[in-house]
């Protein structure tokens, strides 16, 4: 089974918490603060591989967790970092943010890696905020928490040549005469379903072929299956268009070349610039007569050079790999998509929102809010201390105040709730 467009969910593990925690043992009655630092949660990862060829092995796992770090503990222990998530995807596969439809990576060679998510930072424990002023703090850290996002993998094969054309053209059956793949051949329309891949070899060199199904007038409007797979030449650098100059079908194959053209031209006016070789196939199913016929209305309608081939008697096969070949050599190989700096796993930790709720209580949030909300453990008087103290700071305070802030207002925060005093 084929499949080259998926929507999966990711997520980045959280941190751990920090601890809080003090030395007791038998020697020290009442020690310093010993709470450990909580690990980083894992990753998300993507890795590009030649091994696969399409996303089937996402059609039912589709969603990716990674480990959340650990909560740190007592004795200044860390706790462990949650394990990346490397996430194996085909060579040539887009990733795309599916809430803003931006592309957020090409991940076009084997290897090459792309950290979509990074794990949550964990939390600091007490040791941590250990000072000359500040000799037992009672507060620790809570751990960085990730959202989980949808993207988007779209495969765009990575071939050197493209092989299109009306179904039946012959294009399979060419495939499976110049390179390693066995592609299902038949004589009906649609055979091929899905882009077929060969590795051709000629004069000790290699290039690879795709074959993609079949076009058919109106396949950019969604007829047929071809449109559908046009990503797949995206990203070729040459195309063969095979013609079927026997006109088996009962079509003009004249009309039937510039039908196909009009299709990858309304696909993208970049395909449409692709170099092509035209290929006349089937010439054996027509004799000499009515093939030099076709030829000279070929020339004289459409002027551009072109190769006559018959898989069946074999003439010019040998000789079509070795144009393909010569030509190839002369063409730049396609770059990766270049993408428009975009911070996908970017956080918020900037702002802060002040709203009023249905009892006028003011309820604050934002990226700023909730980082700094991870450090307060209200449990403790102290910590409350801390936190006044650092809501003053902040500034908090005052933009509240700007708001309507007086002696005896709510202030919410998360599900921290206070009665404001000056
Ligand atoms: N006589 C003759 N028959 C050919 C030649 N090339 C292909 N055929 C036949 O034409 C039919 C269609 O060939 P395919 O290779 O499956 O065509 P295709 O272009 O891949 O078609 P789709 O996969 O449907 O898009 C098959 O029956 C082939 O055996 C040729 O050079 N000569
Ligand atoms: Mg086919």
């Amino acid at each position: 089974m084929f499949l080259d467009r998926v929507k999966i969910i990711i997520k980045a593990g959280n941190g751990g918490n920090g601890s809080t925690s003090f030395l007791r043992n038998a020697q020290t009655a009442k020690g310093g603060p010993d709470g450990g630092e909580g690990g980083n949660g894992g990753s998300i990862i993507f890795e590009a591989t030649d091994s696969m060829n399409t996303l089937y092995e996402f059609r039912f796992h589709k969603k990716f967790v990674a480990e959340n770090g650990e909560n740190g503990s007592k004795q200044l222990r860390s706790g462990k970092n949650g394990e990346d998530i490397i996430i194996k995807v085909p060579s040539g596969t887009v990733i795309i943010d599916a809430q803003s439809n931006k592309i957020i990576a090409d991940l076009y060679q084997e290897g090459e890696r792309f950290i979509a998510l990074k794990g949550g930072k964990g939390g600091h424990g007490n040791a941590y905020y250990k000072s000359s002023i500040k000799q037992a703090p009672h507060f620790s850290q809570t751990g960085e928490i990730t959202v989980q996002k949808e993207v988007i993998l779209e495969l765009k094969t990575i071939a050197d040549v493209g092989l299109v054309g009306f179904p039946n053209a012959g294009k399979s059956t060419l495939l499976s005469f110049i390179s390693n793949a066995n592609p299902k051949i038949a004589n009906y329309p649609f055979t091929t379903l899905y882009p077929n891949l060969g590795v051709c070899e000629v004069k000790g060199e290699t290039f690879v072929v795709a074959d993609i199904p079949g076009l058919i007038e109106g396949a950019s409007q969604g007829q047929g299956l071809g449109h559908y797979f046009l990503r797949h030449v995206e990203r070729v650098r040459l195309i063969l268009h095979l013609v079927d100059v026997s006109q088996s079908d009962g079509r003009d194959f004249i009309e039937d070349y510039r039908i196909i053209n009009e299709e990858l031209k309304k696909y993208s006016e970049e395909l449409a610039k692709t170099p092509q070789i035209i290929v006349l196939s089937k010439s054996d199913l027509i004799d000499e007569e009515l093939l030099n016929e076709r030829i000279e209305r070929f020339k004289k309608e459409i002027n551009l050079p072109f190769v006559v081939i018959s898989c069946a008697t074999y003439k010019n096969v040998e000789e079509l790999k070795n144009k393909t070949l010569e030509l190839l050599s002369k063409i730049p190989k396609k770059q990766p998509i270049t993408i428009e700096k975009f911070d996908f796993d970017e956080r918020d930790k900037d702002s802060i929102t002040i709203t009023r709720d249905d009892e006028g209580a003011f309820v604050l949030s934002g990226g700023k809010i909730d980082n700094f909300i991870r450090g307060v453990v209200l449990s403790d008087t102290r910590s409350f201390a801390y936190f006044q103290n650092r809501l003053q700071e902040m500034g908090i305070i005052d933009m509240l105040k700007e708001k309507g802030l007086k002696n005896g207002s709510i202030v919410k925060i998360k599900d921290i709730v206070f009665e404001y005093f000056e």
